[in-house]
């Protein structure tokens, strides 16, 4: 099967199928988008996705996939092993919902095209900041008791999961706005656990081929 990636590097919701396919062991090419110069909104990007939006990942050029969350459950569903999900539907439900706080109600707030119409309303930069730290703020508030009550070195239990996936993109970025982790010390320890993870390391934005 051959998959191919449109990707930048920096941008989280790619990242979070990064570390899902390095978790599978899949191969797959690379294809930069680069959201600073435009090429999302370009013909050519949004005939793969019509939302102009990164990831899009195409598997064996014909099937597009979009939208992070639902790349990762195919891949889950295509590729079982290891498991990106655990057993019971009730852990399963706990760790949609650890995902689904980065990915429904942290991110949507602070992507660049958010942040590039509050600019055009003229909030500054520094209020652009505050606003997105304010977002990642209200979600970690929310992870950090969840994370400490089932995490055991990842997000989830002992292996790395779809929580895991969207938190370490959502962490990084985090950094990128200035926000103070010392509260959340349970994210912290699962996104160090996370980082010394092969599969995270191969996914980080500094080790992609577009990487400024
Ligand atoms: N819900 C979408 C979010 C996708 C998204 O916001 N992608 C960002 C990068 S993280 C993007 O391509 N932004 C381009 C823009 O805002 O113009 C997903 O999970 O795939």
């Amino acid at each position: 099967m051959a998959l191919a990636l449109h990707s930048y590097w920096r941008a989280g919701a790619p990242y979070r199928v990064r570390i899902g396919l390095h978790l599978k062991g899949l191969p797959y090419d690379y294809v930069p988008v680069n959201l600073l110069a435009g090429d999302q909104h370009g013909a050519a990007y949004k005939g793969l996705n019509p939302q102009g939006l990164t990831p899009a990942l195409v598997v064996d050029d014909g099937l597009v996939l979009t939208q992070s969350l639902a790349i990762l459950e195919w891949l889950e569903e295509t590729h079982p092993e290891p498991p990106l999900l655990p057993r019971s539907a009730a852990d399963r439900a706990v760790v949609r919902a650890m995902a689904g706080i980065v990915a429904c109600d942290i991110h949507p707030l602070n992507n660049q095209r958010v942040l590039k119409a509050l600019a055009g309303l003229g909030v500054d930069e520094a209020g652009r900041n505050a606003w997105a730290a304010r977002w990642i703020a209200a979600g970690f508030e929310a992870l950090e008791p969840m994370i400490a009550r089932h995490g055991a070195g990842f997000a989830f239990g002992e292996s790395p999961t779809l929580a895991d996936c969207c938190l370490v993109p959502q962490v990084y970025s985090a950094g990128r706005f200035g926000v103070d982790l010392s509260a959340y010390p349970a994210i912290r320890a699962a996104a160090e656990r996370a980082a010394a993870h092969p599969a995270f390391a191969a996914a980080h934005p500094e080790r992609q081929p577009d990487a400024a």
